[in-house]
């Protein structure tokens, strides 16, 4: 006898409010499948896995143990900048930067259903993802930040003219915390990626549920 295999249902990427990201600058691989339960179990809707200094061998260890954990939730699993980890493991998504692949090229690495995400730092960053064919983008970093300590914050700014100019979901990312998180939503932002104030928080699952349900 076959068994029976139910195939997950991920909600619509337009329903995305929260995206967290399992960050190893902060959180320990013997730690990520507990971050990941605890992140999908306290209602992230996007989770990504970002493994700047990893191997490639390990990222795609770390990407099998979280992907059980994210389909059960119904949480799509997004890889940072390895297309080809993506394409093996059968994520729901996967990540691009500016200096990454173009999203075409992802694409064609990955396949139709998988969705592509891309990094903007700009205004015209982001009309340009839109235009290059990106399902969602992040938006930022609105704050300095060190989890990409690199770049310089765009402020808050431009949040509200990047929803009127693009149509994609958009993540707003950077420093976002609980702290800050009215304040970005008064300047017109819907959607939010929390990467260290999560990672960090004493209590994750209640953070995560604060910034929730603080979200408009
Ligand atoms: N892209 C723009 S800012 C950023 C990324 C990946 C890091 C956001 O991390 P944090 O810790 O929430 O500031
Ligand atoms: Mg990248």
């Amino acid at each position: 006898m076959s068994p029976l295999i139910s195939e997950p249902t991920f909600p619509k990427l337009s329903a995305a409010r929260l995206y967290g990201i399992v960050d190893l600058g902060y959180c320990e691989p013997a730690k990520v499948e507990a971050m990941t339960e605890k992140l999908c179990l306290a209602g992230v809707d996007l989770l990504q896995l970002r493994a700047k200094k990893l191997s490639l061998q390990e990222i795609e260890k770390l990407a099998r143990l979280m992907h059980p954990i994210t389909r059960s939730y119904g949480v799509p699993l997004i890889i940072n900048d390895h297309l080809e980890i993506a394409a093996s493991i059968g994520s729901e998504g996967v990540h691009v930067g500016q200096d990454d692949d173009a999203v075409a090229k992802a694409r064609a690495v990955v396949g139709p259903q998988m969705f592509v995400g891309k990094s903007t730092h700009s205004l015209a960053q982001a009309v340009a993802a839109e235009e290059e064919g990106a399902d969602y983008i992040g938006f930022g970093p609105l704050y300095a930040t060190g989890t990409k300590p690199d770049y310089v914050p765009i402020g808050l700014q431009d949040i509200t003219e990047v929803h009127q100019r693009v149509r994609l979901p958009i993540f707003c990312i950077g420093g976002v915390n609980a702290e800050r998180l009215p304040e970005i939503v008064a300047a017109g932002a819907r959607r939010v990626v929390v990467v260290s104030a999560f990672l960090l928080a004493p209590d994750v699952q209640a953070y995560v549920q604060q910034i929730k349900s603080s979200l408009p």
